[in-house]
């Protein structure tokens, strides 16, 4: 791929940056913990990495509340280890990607403190989304709005005054009219450009802009308004008018520096965040609604190759990330008729007891749903653990969960932790390897099957698969498309890439008869005429082109 194109079919990695490796022994984990590993990941074969925030950061929520976008949190490390840190990536043809939070600042920000310090009617408040109360002494919050996290979605302050927090309480929400946060982000945007990042991932990138009205909706107004471009909150339209500004600093770099948006966004409005004048590339979380089922990953795939037509972008895939319930749990769980996630969070409520996790299952499942997603056309995000096959931790006490998010349902408080687990690099080092100190969640036992030291010595381990199917990708890589060929089975799809490489996958629990001659990898244990249930097989028809 030409310089300015390398995103279009790029296998990015995420790190997040506190749980991937500790190299300084605090129990977190750190930019030099990266470093210490960049040969893993070049021998992956992954094309970018993805970090997750890295900033000065309270970790009210696991560094999404910056304090600070132009720096490193002390306790990970120096703008040197950062510099330090893309040289070795780019020194072995790895891009990096950097994580910007725009939608909210920490309540720690300077911004936020000469808010507070300021006081009522302050100009410092006007980065902010200040409001008064209402009630007889203005001690009821503005609205009845609630925030993602749980809770009334406003804050009082001493004097009075109520801030708006979409998230948790300590990220306020800015004010993107105002044209010094404008202009500040433009300003962050250059910084680490110039310091030879090739990318952002932009936080909750359809919320940014605002116009709340006067008075202020009901929470029941605001959801009845259509989201069309017009809603006081999300998705507005006004969002892009940002972007394009964004889009003239990206531009400037050569090659361009590129985005990605995380918009959760109705699939109609994704190619607007996903066209080039815009932030140019958009997540599909539809993978991470859909059940392991033929039907629904055929539409999820077909659909959104369509939209990124439609945007001039290319499609992304994704199957976990960091704040959902890792791959191998959703699909070792009992399918439910709403989405996979409904059992997954009935399960961590319980401890990990019930419903009752066929853990062979979801993993034989997950490296077949990998292994199709791997050669789809379009740019895959991968998730750090999801190469090792590592289940979601369910055994995390209630007193050291760290994540502010929970689930409203039943009024359990169920976080994010259990995918956020520090890394096991080694079956018998101290914490698996993740450092000297400690991990800062408790590592299961069950870890020491999936470290990497045992995986990589072991040609049938999910490393092993990740690392072969990687390896092929970049040789077999080719243009952006697929064919479906029909196989006469609801349970089985089949589909070529442009040159010939085919890929089919059995979803349900009945072989099918091997329509290769050669095979390339296969996600579970190959007899070598027929393709075993819940298995993918990329093979070529017919003999292979010298050329490979
Ligand atoms: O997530 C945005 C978001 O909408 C989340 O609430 C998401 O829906 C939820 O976590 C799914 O379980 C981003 C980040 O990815 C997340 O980690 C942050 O907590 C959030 O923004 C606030 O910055």
């Amino acid at each position: 791929a030409s310089a300015g194109s390398w995103w279009r079919q790029a296998v990015v990695y995420q790190i997040y940056p506190r749980s991937f490796a500790d190299a300084n022994a605090d129990g977190l984990g750190d930019l030099r913990g990266i470093l210490s590993h960049v040969d893993y990941l070049a021998e992956l074969g992954i094309d970018a990495v993805w970090l997750s925030p890295f900033y000065p950061s309270a970790l009210a929520d696991g560094g999404y509340d910056v304090a600070d976008y132009r720096d490193v949190d002390p306790r990970l490390g120096t703008l040197d280890d950062f510099d330090d840190l893309v040289t070795a990536l780019h020194t072995r043809g790895l891009r990096i990607v950097v994580d910007i939070v725009p939608n909210h600042t920490s309540d720690l920000h300077p911004w936020f403190r000469e808010a507070l310090a300021g006081g009522r009617g302050s100009g410092a408040r006007d980065r902010y989304i200040f409001r008064e109360g209402t009630g007889p002494d203005g001690s009821e919050p503005p609205t009845d709005w609630q925030s993602f996290f749980g809770g009334s979605a406003w804050e009082r302050v001493e004097d009075g005054q109520w801030y708006l927090h979409n998230f948790a309480v300590e990220q306020p929400d800015l004010n993107w009219s105002h044209p010094q946060v404008r202009a500040d982000f433009l300003a962050t945007l250059r910084f680490w450009s110039d310091r030879g990042v090739d990318g952002f991932r932009i936080d909750v990138a359809h919320m940014l802009t605002k116009d709340l009205g006067d008075p202020l909706p009901t929470w029941a107004e605001l959801q009845a308004r259509p989201i069309d471009g017009s809603h006081p909150m999300i998705d507005r339209d006004d969002v892009h008018d940002v972007y394009a500004e964004w889009r003239s600093v990206f531009d400037s770099y050569d090659p361009p520096r590129t985005a990605v948006a995380e918009a959760w966004v109705h699939p109609s409005r994704v190619p607007l965040y996903a066209r080039p004048e815009s932030l140019g590339q958009s997540f599909n979380f539809d993978l991470l609604l859909a059940e392991f089922d033929a039907g629904q990953f055929r539409t999820v795939v077909t659909d959104n190759l369509e939209l990124a037509t439609r945007s001039g972008s290319s499609s992304t895939w994704v199957l976990s990330n960091h704040d959902v319930v890792r791959h191998p749990t959703r699909y070792g769980l009992p399918a439910r008729t709403s989405t996979a996630q409904t059992p997954a969070l009935e399960w961590l409520r319980s401890g990990g007891i019930e419903p009752a996790l066929d853990r062979d299952r979801g993993l034989r499942r997950a490296r077949a749903a990998s292994l199709l997603v791997l050669a789809l056309p379009g740019s895959t995000y991968l998730y750090q653990g999801e190469e090792l096959g590592l289940h979601e931790v369910a055994e995390i006490p209630d007193e050291v969960r760290q994540d502010p998010a929970y689930v409203r349902t039943k009024g359990a408080q169920i976080g994010r932790d259990g995918c956020r687990v520090p890394l096991p690099w080694s079956a018998h080092a101290p914490a698996f390897g993740f450092g000297a100190g400690g991990a800062h969640l408790p590592q299961p036992d069950w870890y020491a099957a999936c470290a990497v030291d045992v995986e990589s010595a072991d040609p049938g381990s999910t490393l092993s698969m990740y690392r072969r199917a990687l390896a092929l990708r970049h040789q077999l890589q080719t243009k952006e498309q697929l064919t479906w060929i029909e196989t006469g089975r609801p349970d089985v799809l089949h589909f070529e890439r442009a040159n010939g490489w085919h890929v089919l996958t059995t979803f349900g629990t009945d072989p099918y008869p091997f329509p290769g001659s050669a095979l390339l990898v296969s996600s579970s244990p190959f007899a070598g005429d027929v393709v075993p249930g819940e298995t993918t097989v990329w093979f070529r028809r017919g003999a292979l082109p010298s050329s490979q």
